[in-house]
């Protein structure tokens, strides 16, 4: 019982963190994705190719979550954009107030993109509302085809999945057909992309999702 409160507790105060941070990201036009995966599934790597792909077209800035180090945010900053990071130490996900508190250090009226990559894993990070406009996961293909029905609470709480690492497919067992079913299965309304961040195939469909989701809520004011 005691247990239950203190977690009703805690995201009743994460969801008004988030409200705030939502705002904050409204009054600024800033979109603001929050990409969760797996460690490894290439969440950094994806965010590499998408600033150096788009730095022309958007000005962009990212939040990096982990347990400890900077390593990620400084992939980041020598591809050119303003990066964050965040360390948890222990923490299983980032959560609204953590977000919160890297915002000052970031001049939103001149971001028109904020990602954030949240910590690695599968559980926590997709109970947690930041205040972004979309949460989309990114799963790999040498996890197998068993993690979205394995985790399912990841895949029904997001709109996107980006399929990486589609140039590893002829060595693999991995079957995309069952991965739309399964996720389907899950949740109706996500999408799947299959790409790679490492040769760009199939990045242009995420960019031109991008662009939609940056268009739609640019008409939203
Ligand atoms: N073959 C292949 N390897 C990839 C691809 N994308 C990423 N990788 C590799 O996968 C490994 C992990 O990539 P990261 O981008 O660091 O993964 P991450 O999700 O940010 O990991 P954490 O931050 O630890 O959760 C690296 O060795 C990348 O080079 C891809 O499309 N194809
Ligand atoms: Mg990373």
């Amino acid at each position: 019982m005691m247990q239950i409160i203190l977690n009703e507790d805690v995201l009743k105060d994460n969801n008004t963190a988030a409200a705030h941070n939502r705002d904050q990201f409204l009054l600024n036009g800033t979109l603001v994705i929050n990409l969760m995966s797996s460690p490894g599934a290439g969440k950094t790597t994806l965010l590499e190719a998408t600033v150096k792909a788009l730095a022309d077209r958007y000005r962009i800035g990212v939040i990096e979550g982990d347990l400890a180090t900077e390593l990620d945010a400084d992939r980041i900053r020598a591809v050119g954009a303003q990066a964050v990071q965040i360390n948890t130490h222990g923490g299983c996900h980032l959560d609204a107030r953590m977000v919160a508190k890297t915002l000052p250090e970031f001049h939103l009226d001149e971001l028109d993109l904020l990602f954030i990559e949240n910590v690695g894993n599968l559980v926590c990070p997709s109970g947690y509302d930041l205040g972004q406009h979309h949460k989309v996961a990114v799963l790999s293909l040498p996890e197998g085809n068993d993690k979205i029905p394995k985790y399912p609470t990841m895949f029904m709480r997001t709109e996107l999945v980006l399929l990486n690492k589609i140039d590893l497919l002829p060595y693999l067992d991995f079957s995309i057909e069952e991965a739309v079913r399964d996720l389907k299965a899950i949740q109706p309304n996500s999408a799947l992309l299959p790409l790679s961040a490492r040769t760009s195939e199939g990045m242009e469909s995420w960019f031109g999702w991008i662009d939609n989701a940056y268009q739609a809520m640019k008409k939203r004011y």
